[in-house]
């Protein structure tokens, strides 16, 4: 989910010529494709991969389906495009001053600390907040022009949350759900943004809003409360719901929806032989007998890479590992690079692995492979199958769906996960080693005990977190939240249940 830098547009006014036809339109910050510019003669617009794609594709075939975001690149105007029968992109124009505030600004370096329990300090800046607004009424006409009568609108994440206020405005015909891929906070750092009641009023333009966890969903109900002082009415949880918020003649309902991965799709790509010959072939340049650490992230404050490096060290430090016995390989995607705290990160992380390879290392053998590159499927799943163990350590996160993949790439029951209790993924990978990454003694300790786990033991976690993400998978997710969406009326309550001049929260 994230952005490389865009070119000049066509501006505001920009429309591409559509018919109101589309009854199923998925609307985020970035369409499903990007720009192979690998033959500069001949750039090609190509299918992103994805777990969200891959969920949402069969929906969008069957049902007159849109994809609705920004295309990501200069393009001179060229609309991307995909083969004839693939699904139908409709690209929303971002001029460059909009990327910086609406999207490293106000997506990024307001919204994105601050629903991250503020690991960095977040920065509120009026101009921003301007650029986000007038983003968010752009993909709001585009989904409106788009849209066929009573179509369902499905919106994603934090950089779209006023859509569904924005879109109601103009179609109130439509059904409209939201889904959160990050942490919804606790209301006392929530109520520090200055625009919290546009945020919550934008959001509540939905029927139904999915948050990751209950945990998430929670916070929000507490809010609206707390922001609304609306009358609150218990009710025991259905399925996936936690709650509803009555506004003025509707009722907007709220549950947990944990997001997956293409747990078939990613297994049988383990089971290549291709990727399983990779496989071995990585473990061969990295020393046969040595053991294998591994991290994949996105190079972001919240992934808590420091701290495992940190942790790494303290037990090359103490002996418990060696570069000559382990090895530890950390992939990081470059992200966000314009962005003042995710340069710092790169700068203090590059730090640390050289100071460590510097300290322990020899010639020949160092202790951290760094690799500051997006990696493609193939060699991920040729990764995750040469790990013996998995380190997922963010200081906080939506999911994180490296855990689910890791697991899903080990067919054969390989490999130990060291999960943080803060990733929302620890939510239901109990079987996993379970750690507070803020807390770096224990950081350590259990690196070292999942380096020792006893073989055995680890099939045995291994099968129960395999039978989690096989049952829980992408397309789990993405049928859960569209039968609850479809399943509520039009959202209407009856007249005269709104007593308030505000909403009331039912929970
Ligand atoms: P992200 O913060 O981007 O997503 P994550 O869930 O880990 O985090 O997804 C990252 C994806 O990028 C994974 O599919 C991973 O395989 C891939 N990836 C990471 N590094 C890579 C590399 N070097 N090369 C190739 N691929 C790489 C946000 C939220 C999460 C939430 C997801 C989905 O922050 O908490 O799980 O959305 O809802």
């Amino acid at each position: 989910m994230d952005t490389p830098r865009p070119g000049r547009t066509a501006g505001d006014r920009q429309q591409a010529a559509v018919a109101s036809d589309a009854d199923f339109v998925v609307v985020a910050n970035r369409l499903p494709v990007h720009l192979d510019t690998s033959d500069p003669d001949a750039p090609r617009w190509r299918r992103s991969p994805g777990g969200l794609v891959s969920a949402l594709d069969p929906i969008l075939r069957n049902r007159r389906g849109a994809w609705v975001g920004w295309a990501g690149t200069v393009t001179g105007g060229a609309r991307p495009a995909l083969p004839e029968q693939d699904i139908r992109l409709h690209p929303v124009p971002l001029a460059e001053d909009e990327y910086r505030d609406y999207y490293e600004g106000f997506s990024n370096t307001t919204l994105w600390p601050l629903f991250h329990d503020v690991v960095v300090p977040p920065d509120f800046d009026q101009a921003w907040w301007h650029s986000y607004l007038r983003v968010n009424q752009r993909f709001a006409q585009h989904t409106a022009g788009l849209a066929a009568p009573g179509a369902t609108v499905w919106v994603q994440d934090y950089q779209l949350m006023l859509v569904p206020a924005l879109l109601r405005a103009l179609r109130p015909d439509v059904r409209i759900g939201f889904f959160l891929h990050i942490p919804f906070p606790p209301p006392e750092l929530f109520l520090q943004l200055p625009w919290r009641s546009q945020i919550v009023d934008g959001l509540l333009g939905a029927d139904l809003i999915g948050f990751q966890l209950p945990g998430g969903a929670q916070n929000f109900l507490q809010l609206v409360r707390r922001l609304h002082r609306g009358e609150s009415v218990g009710r025991a949880p259905r399925s996936s719901l936690l709650g509803s918020v009555l506004v003025p003649g509707r009722e907007v309902r709220v549950g947990a929806f944990p997001i997956s991965v293409d747990t078939a799709g990613l297994e049988e790509l383990a089971r290549s032989e291709a990727v399983r010959e990779r496989a071995r072939q990585i473990r061969r340049q990295l020393g046969e007998h040595r053991r294998v650490m591994l991290g994949v992230d996105r190079l972001d404050y919240t992934k808590g890479i420091d701290q495992r490096l940190r942790a790494f060290e303290a037990l090359l430090a103490d002996g418990r590992a060696s570069a000559r016995d382990t090895v530890l390989v950390q992939i990081a995607t470059p992200s966000r690079e314009r962005v003042e705290h995710y340069r710092r990160q790169r700068a203090r992380i590059e730090a640390l692995v050289g100071q460590i390879n510097g300290t322990f290392g020899q010639v020949g053998q160092v202790p951290v492979h760094y690799l500051h590159t997006t990696v493609g499927r193939s060699e991920l799943a040729a990764l995750y199958g040469a790990a013996d163990v998995m380190l997922v350590t963010p200081l906080r996160d939506g999911m994180n769906l490296v855990a689910k993949e890791f697991v899903a790439a080990r067919p054969d029951l390989g490999g130990a996960l060291v999960l943080s209790e803060f990733a929302g993924a620890a939510h239901e990978l109990t079987r996993a080693l379970l750690v507070n990454p803020h807390h770096p003694a224990e950081l350590s300790d259990v690196m070292a005990a999942a380096l020792d786990q006893d073989p055995a033991e680890g099939r045995c976690r291994m099968r129960d977190l395999r039978r989690h993400v096989r049952e829980r998978d992408v397309h789990h997710w993405a049928r859960s939240f569209l039968t609850v969406l479809r399943a509520g009326g039009s959202g209407a309550v009856p007249s005269g249940s709104d007593d308030s001049p505000q909403a009331a929260v039912v929970a």
